[in-house]
């Protein structure tokens, strides 16, 4: 893996919105809903009211992986500050023997890993994990690091060898393990994270295991908020923090049976069977995606072929049946999770923003294991359109579900109950750079056009690079790649050819050395989306000091149709234009029944409209009576005032 420094254009303006906005913002939300003082309550006895779900310090961990990951993008002595102040507060909040959920250590000291289907202490270590490991390549420090190792070395303790009831319901301490493994080289972890995927859906009675999970929750529940209200009787002063309510989302009929059914068959959280035998998509999207990661991460040491044969399986079928043409899983709220085949539906639809960030690291650790385009491909799409949706203009609110049709009652939120996608989404926008160019020996894969620089370290026998890209996508399609070979080398350069271009000029140092036409064609794909169109563009040469690759993409304005199966989808349309997905928002045009307009598509064209939410490329069109329509970019809509949206448009 390599790290570019991005440089400027589309992505840059996004991580420095990140950087200065967005991390700071989510630390005060942390702060303002208590979070951070359930820390406080145990490290300094301070005496407060344990606020948030019983996972909340999950989201403070997330936090803390985001900072780290955005002060090794850009150091500011402030961010290291916040930094430093938490992780001492984590040291004397730690059970000297390492474990940390403050849920248990404060209402239950001395009870560990009781409900690990639903309470998520696996997963929040797993967080905890992650931010060491961020912290520790941000900034060499060792602080974190020891609470980290102390708390892996306890699940170690705790677990190795353990059987399947001990994995847990919600996937993520797999990747953290993985991750800190790559970094120490401590066998103990790989093997742990190796034994909780093993171990998954094995559990012979697991419907009766959860149903006794779930009851115990409720008793520790009821338990807890008793203890609150005696808390709150003798502390009148003290007001419990009010958290935002969630957005609304459309449910279909008898969600709460499904919800149920899919729980206690072990669906809901991939533990039906074992990972071997999972070929579907199924249950919670973010507990999928992040089981999907950790397996790929896995299969990269073992080189398991069966293991990376089932990934692709799932992976297929993702694409083929069960994703939104924005690249959004999830299409029911009830369970954050899938569906059937083709339900798709654009305003049930889920989509959470965590979920397309999971299915974002799953794709990269695919394309590592086996150098396909169509991940590259799927992770482009994903973060232009399910992912970066999910943030803001100003990096201060968020949208956690995403559906694709809007008829109001969604708007971004400063915060969340659960605010699992804001710091997920700034973790990911600050280590952008790793996604944007991998090397193996002599042969160099360009995933990502985004302009940036990267400087490819010279290895023992091999030749030093630096990569210098210039790209003006997603507006414009031109792209150019300057090599500088630490001495004249003969390298494989892969570029992504993208699904979305419909023709590609390349040329070489001025000259034309290849025309690629390839028109988009609708295939079977249940969202009109078809990764399986991107390829690589592969030129071997000597490549010398200075030599310029200069790619040309056309964009052409599509109009992508949902597959038959796919109920309410006929006869309409969805219009993208290169990598973006565009959607008619209320806002743009008054007085207009969205959901029920025909657009003419001999009217469409693509404008830059400077006036428009800071400058972009809108579609303008007209309906087959003559009314104007403005499509914006998907990402950018709700960042005015609440609206009406929808994706799919009336041919
Ligand atoms: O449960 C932790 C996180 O909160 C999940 O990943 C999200 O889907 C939300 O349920
Ligand atoms: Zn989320």
């Amino acid at each position: 893996m390599t790290s570019a420094q991005i440089t400027g254009g589309f992505w840059r303006d996004w991580l420095d919105t990140n950087a200065r906005h967005a991390i700071y913002h989510q630390w005060e939300q942390l702060e303002a809903s208590g979070c951070i003082d359930n820390f406080r309550i145990l490290a300094e006895a301070k005496d407060v009211w344990r606020e948030g779900w019983f996972f909340a310090d999950s989201d403070a961990y997330k936090w803390l992986d985001a900072a780290a990951r955005v002060y090794a993008e850009q150091p500011d002595p402030a961010l290291a500050a916040l930094m430093d102040d938490f992780i001492a507060l984590l040291k004397k909040a730690q059970d000297s023997d390492g474990y940390l959920f403050t849920y248990n250590q404060i209402h239950f000291p001395g009870t560990r890993w009781v409900n690990l289907q639903i309470e998520h202490e696996l997963y929040c270590h797993g967080h905890l994990i992650e931010a060491g490991v961020s912290h520790y390549e941000a900034t060499a420090k060792s602080e974190l690091m020891q609470v980290v190792r102390l708390a892996a070395d306890r699940l170690v303790s705790d677990f190795s060898g353990k059987s399947a009831i001990y994995t847990p319901g919600h996937e993520e301490i797999e990747i953290a393990l993985l991750r800190l493994h790559r970094i120490t080289g401590h066998r103990p972890y790989f093997d742990l994270a190796q034994q909780f995927i093993q171990q998954r859906g094995r559990s012979v009675c697991l419907a009766l295991s959860t149903l006794k999970q779930y009851i115990s929750v409720a008793k520790r529940d009821k338990f807890v908020q008793k203890r609150k209200q005696q808390y709150l009787d003798t502390h009148p002063g003290q007001v419990s923090s009010k958290l935002p309510p969630g957005n609304f989302s459309k449910n279909p009929a008898n969600a709460n049976l499904r919800w149920f059914l899919n729980v206690l068959s072990g669906k809901y959280a991939q533990q039906h069977t074992v990972v071997r035998k999972q070929k579907v998509p199924i249950g919670h999207s973010v507990r999928f995606a992040y089981l999907e990661t950790a397996v790929a991460m896995l299969a990269q040491v073992t080189g398991d072929i069966r293991s990376i044969k089932n990934l692709e399986c799932t992976w297929d079928h993702m694409v083929r049946r069960r994703m939104y043409v924005t690249g959004g899983i999830g299409a029911l709220p009830s369970l954050e999770g899938f569906g059937r085949d083709y339900e798709l539906d654009p305003e049930y639809a889920y989509a959470e923003t965590c979920a397309a960030l999971g299915s974002i690291f799953w794709n990269w650790e695919m394309v590592l294991l086996t150098d396909k385009a169509k991940y590259s491909d799927l992770l482009e799409w994903q973060l232009y359109n399910a992912a970066l949706v999910g943030f803001g203009m100003d990096g201060r609110a968020y949208l956690y579900n995403n559906p694709l049709a809007c008829r109001g009652g969604i708007t971004r939120r400063p915060w969340y109950a659960v605010p699992c996608c804001p710091s997920n989404l700034s973790r990911t926008w600050a280590i952008l750079g790793n996604y944007v160019v991998s090397r193996k020996d002599q042969e160099l894969w360009v995933h990502q056009y985004i302009s940036s620089i990267s400087r490819l370290d010279t290895a023992s026998n091999q030749v030093g690079l630096t990569v210098e890209m210039q790209s003006r996508l997603p507006w414009e399609g031109s792209v150019s790649l300057k090599l500088t070979p630490s001495d004249s080398a003969s390298y494989k350069l892969h570029l992504r050819h993208p699904s979305w271009s419909a023709r590609t000029l390349v040329s070489i140092n001025g000259e034309l050395h290849q025309e690629i036409n390839s028109p988009v064609i609708n295939s079977d794909m249940a969202s009109g989306y078809d990764p399986y169109q991107s390829s690589w563009i592969t030129i071997e040469r000597s490549w010398s000091a200075g030599d310029l690759v200069e790619l040309v993409f056309e964009l052409p304005i599509q109009l992508r149709r949902a597959h038959p199966k796919v109920k309410g989808h006929k006869d309409k349309v969805a219009l993208t234009r290169g990598p973006l997905v565009y959607c008619l928002e209320s806002i743009d045009n008054p007085g207009l029944n969205l959901f029920n307009l025909h657009l003419d598509p001999s009217t469409i064209q693509a404008v830059f409209d400077e006036t428009l939410l800071n400058g972009i490329w809108v579609l303008h069109a007209r309906t087959i009576d003559g009314q104007s329509l403005i499509f914006i970019p998907y990402h950018l809509w709700a960042n005015r005032a609440e609206s009406q949206m929808t994706v799919w448009v009336n041919l």
